[in-house]
């Protein structure tokens, strides 16, 4: 309570501060210094893996990606970048509250009706942001629950992001292979019409109800794991719903829709600093790019959801250059985890990848603790303040928290962001700026500090495997009972070799570090 109490006092202050600064956004950063309230905007991919873009190794006839590559080019490329996690919840969750998914229950891939998983009493970026002056916005996917106990549809839908520090949001509220297909603006799905309400639950409403088991033949993408539930636009999906005709989207529609709403949403606060969180829907399945990107790739609708979200970047760019914003606005493009190819329909991604590597040199991929599940395309952009090059710091999405709120000179509660670490001067890609030493890589996280995880501290990759105990089907609590190996990641970025008996101490103090920061419960002191 304490700490609150004080940060709302030493925030109040910092907005007076800033909101004169504000005033000045057109002279900020002519002087070739870093602004002190930069824009910002966090465009985040979904399923983007390491080699999946031009700049990463994609070559031009497999995918091409000019406006993210354009981006690497004028801004600093990371090849050490990575998100926290290696599917999208436990990212997204790390990302907002700079705090490991993994160390709060619950907090794993969130199904249809989840509840909202961030509570309004968390301290998290946006909110940091917002005592700095920002407006704030997330538009597009959202997929960390809506609602206390579950979503209330037809009704107002909170908590969510509003309540947790954000002006604005225009949601997909879980994931486009999950029900209900429909947008989310503040607290309210656009376009409901009462007399029509929509439900949604996870058991067949009624024997009739249309299922991508019983009508297989009439979809237009056929399934391939799960994914059978109720069919919306010939796709079917998890979990079933009724009802909400008039407020469903078209899959083809969903990145025209987050770029046309991000348009207005900035015309409308580039007067005073501002936050964006552009949580684009490219490329998780069902991919389904508009009708003008399919087939602009050869490696089928996985590539060509690559490609439209390209478009979108160079949209983004589009639009601040149109207002005179570019200068003075700081981009970070990330992802939410690793590449994956199946991720449960027939949409070719396996059959037309030709030589495409989606994780680059790296293995595995989403869901997996490999380099391939978190290390991804990371790129920040700040024209005239971020000096173009290519970095290998280690820079992590769950740090972007505590660096932007260092910058702006926020004070954080001691008990928030409990692992985003400062990483600012590298991310602005400053002379001698150091990135992080070490980080922990998440999987789904169900086995929470239990769990199995990977651990990255130089050029040393850690993995640990942690399985149920097959008597007690409860997870192993004694690490001397899960597997460890170790791997030199510059010799063999594929984590082929296990080289732990070879580097006994390294390997132990691996093992220790990775204990004592999951014992700990925090990483930011
Ligand atoms: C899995 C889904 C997968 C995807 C993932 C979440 C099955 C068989 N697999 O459970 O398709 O939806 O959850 O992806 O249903 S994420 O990027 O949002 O984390
Ligand atoms: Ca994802």
């Amino acid at each position: 309570m304490k700490f609150r109490t004080l940060f709302f006092i030493h925030s109040a202050l910092v907005t007076i501060h800033y909101s004169s600064a504000a005033a000045e956004q057109d002279q900020r950063a002519t002087d070739g210094s870093a602004s002190p309230t930069p824009n910002v905007i966090v465009i985040m991919a979904d399923d983007l893996g390491y080699g999946d873009v031009g700049c990463y190794g994609a070559k031009p006839e497999n995918i091409k990606t000019p406006h993210i590559d354009q981006l690497a080019t004028e801004g600093l490329q990371f090849t050490s970048g990575y998100c926290s996690a290696s599917t999208c919840t436990p990212t997204r969750y790390a990302l907002l509250t700079g705090t490991h998914a993994f160390r709060v229950k619950g907090s794993g891939i969130a199904g249809p009706n989840s509840p909202a998983l961030i509570k309004p009493d968390v301290v998290t970026m946006p909110d940091l942001l917002q005592k700095a002056g920002y407006k704030t916005a997330v538009i597009g996917k959202w997929h960390l629950g809506l609602g206390d106990k579950q979503p209330d549809w037809n009704g107002d839908l909170k908590p969510g992001p509003l309540e947790i520090g954000f002006d604005y949001s225009f949601l997909l509220p879980t994931t486009n292979d999950r029900v209900p297909q429909v947008y989310v603006e503040n607290h309210r799905v656009l376009n409901l019409d009462p007399k029509d309400p929509l439900w949604v639950g996870h058991k067949k409403p009624s024997p009739d109800h249309k299922t991508g088991i019983s009508h297989r033949d009439e979809l237009k993408m056929d399934w391939s794991h799960g994914h059978n539930s109720t069919i919306h636009n010939g796709i079917s999906r998890i979990g079933f719903y009724t009802g909400g005709h008039a407020a469903r989207f078209r899959d083809e529609d969903l990145a025209d829709k987050w770029v046309e709403k991000s348009e207005a949403w900035i015309k409308q606060n580039k007067d005073n600093p501002f936050f964006l969180f552009f949580a684009s829907h490219d490329l998780h399945v069902p991919r389904i790019p508009h009708e003008r990107f399919q087939g602009k790739s050869r490696t089928g609708y996985r590539g060509d959801a690559i490609v439209q979200l390209d478009w979108c970047v160079g949209e983004i760019v589009r639009i601040l250059k149109e207002q005179g914003l570019e200068k003075n606005t700081m981009i970070v493009f990330c992802s939410d985890n690793g590449s994956v190819l199946d991720d449960g329909y027939k949409d070719d991604a396996v059959e037309k990848l030709h030589d495409h590597q989606p994780a680059g040199p790296y293995a595995g991929g989403k869901y997996k603790i490999q380099e391939g599940g978190t290390r991804t395309p990371f790129i920040t952009y700040w024209p005239g303040t971020i000096n173009p090059g290519v970095s290998e710091q280690i820079v992590c999405t769950i740090d972007l928290a505590t660096s932007l709120a260092t910058h702006l000179g926020v004070a954080i509660p001691e008990d928030a962001c409990l692992d985003s670490l400062d990483v600012m001067p590298a991310l602005l890609g400053q002379e001698g700026a150091k990135g992080r030493s070490n980080l922990i890589q998440q999987d789904n996280g169900n086995g929470g500090t239990l769990g199995t995880f990977g651990y990255r501290s130089g050029k040393w990759k850690l993995q640990r495997k942690n399985a149920s105990d097959r008597k007690t089907k409860m997870a192993n609590e004694d690490p001397a009972k899960m597997k460890h190996t170790l791997y030199d990641l510059d010799a063999d970025p594929a984590e082929k070799n296990n080289v732990a008996k070879q580097n006994p101490e390294v390997f132990a103090r691996l093992k220790a570090e990775l204990q004592k920061q999951l014992d700990d419960g925090r990483t930011r002191h």
